[in-house]
């Protein structure tokens, strides 16, 4: 396992001399100046990777390199859009970048209700409720048609919540949800949500399943060529919400897609979190199957109240993915392939060490660094008992 550690640049409130401190030896970063679409340029990439290198550490992932909407779309400038994408990524291989992790969700990245659930320790993670989705959708967004989108008692139990719900509450889950929450664009307001939310009428989850695997062939070649590995990263939540299609949520999708993608280089972040926002889906069973298409690895855990209502554990082994199955999964795919794969602690809870910072929801310092050692200790002893 090789230690990683996403890094939003300068941005950051937590710096390179502290990422280098939590033993990580591979940072995760992108360029976040850079909207989606644009070409990003060699000497930018130089200048990023040499900072981390100046810090001891190497840029070895792109988290993410995002896709515009009009690709997801196949509308618009897209066939312009797509060149650009190649370009860039043989802009990372030429710097020796070569782990482009994505995602082809539309409109919104991952989506939480709660940015700051309170652990009975009274430390803070993120938490995830759907009937407060459901009631955001209805009530407060009123998107048009929303409640056809819900089952019947999730409707009715959704809205007597928001009945019940004070006006803090409300607000504290329609800022959640409209939060340009970390590596997603900016905030958005209600009307340009719901504006977005319409562009993406008549595209249904085939749809739009079919435009990523036609992005993906196109730019297998380049995959081929360069050696780079995309990784694309689950949906989060894995089912659909605000009546938008999904692509990548469980088993099934990722077959789909490994049989319409053949190139080699198409493969998955095998993100705990997301996946395991299904009650469904079984993780160390996905990475298993799909083992060898596995570049790059997202290791955190939730806790369930109820199906459809989780918060993140407070420790990253134990909960609903069962972590130590799958580090030994991860250690025999790494003997295997003779290489390693870089792991990142995803999240981390807001702990009183991190007070007064300005931290990105879920990334914390000593969250991450609580994780991160938790998960090197879980290697040390997999390693010890398994003879790895
Ligand atoms: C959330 C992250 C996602 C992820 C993107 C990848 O914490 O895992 O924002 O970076 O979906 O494109």
């Amino acid at each position: 396992m090789k230690q990683g550690w996403r890094w939003y640049g300068e941005m950051d409130a937590i710096s390179l001399k502290e990422i280098r401190q939590a033993g990580v030896t591979d940072v995760v970063a992108a360029l976040y100046g850079r909207k989606p679409g644009e070409v990003w340029p060699v000497p930018e990439i130089k200048a990023l990777a040499r900072k981390v290198e100046a810090a001891g550490m190497r840029w070895s992932v792109v988290e993410s390199v995002p896709v515009h909407e009009d690709v997801k779309k196949r509308t618009g400038d897209f066939r312009k859009y797509v060149e650009n994408y190649k370009k860039t990524l043989r802009n990372l291989a030429k710097c020796g970048i070569k782990t482009v992790c994505y995602n082809f969700m539309p409109v919104l990245d991952w989506t939480r209700s709660d940015l700051a659930y309170e652990l009975p320790d009274g430390s803070t993670c993120l938490g995830y409720n759907e009937y407060e989705v459901a009631a955001f959708d209805m009530f407060s967004l009123k998107r048009p048609g929303a409640e056809k989108d819900y089952p019947r008692e999730t409707a009715a139990r959704a809205k007597k919540l928001w009945t019940r719900y004070s006006p803090a509450q409300r607000k504290r889950v329609e800022k959640a949800i409209l939060t340009g929450l970390p590596g997603t664009v900016d905030d958005l307001t209600p009307a340009q949500f719901l504006r977005e939310l319409k562009t993406y009428e008549g595209i249904d989850d085939r749809a739009l399943r079919e435009n990523m695997y036609a992005f993906l062939n196109e730019i297998s070649p380049v995959l081929d060529e360069c050696g780079v590995d995309m990784c694309i990263h689950p949906d989060d939540p894995p089912h659909p919400i605000f009546g938008l299609p999904r692509v990548l949520s469980d088993a099934a999708d990722i077959r789909e897609m490994a049989k319409r993608c053949p190139s080699r280089h198409v493969g998955l972040t095998l993100c705990t979190g997301s996946l395991g926002g299904s009650p469904d889906n079984d993780e160390v069973a996905i990475f298993k199957e799909f083992a060898k298409r596995v570049f790059f690895c997202h290791f955190r855990n939730l806790e369930y109240e109820e199906p459809g209502v989780f918060h993140e554990a407070p420790c990253h082994l134990f909960g609903k993915t069962d972590i130590p199955a799958l580090m030994l999964a991860l250690l025999k795919e790494e003997k295997r392939r003779g290489a390693e794969i870089v792991v990142r602690p995803d999240h981390g809870r807001l702990m009183e060490i991190d007070k007064g910072r300005k931290c990105y929801c879920g990334y914390s310092y000593g969250g991450r660094l609580v994780g991160l050692a938790e998960l090197r200790g879980l290697e040390a002893g997999v390693r010890a008992f398994a003879k790895i």
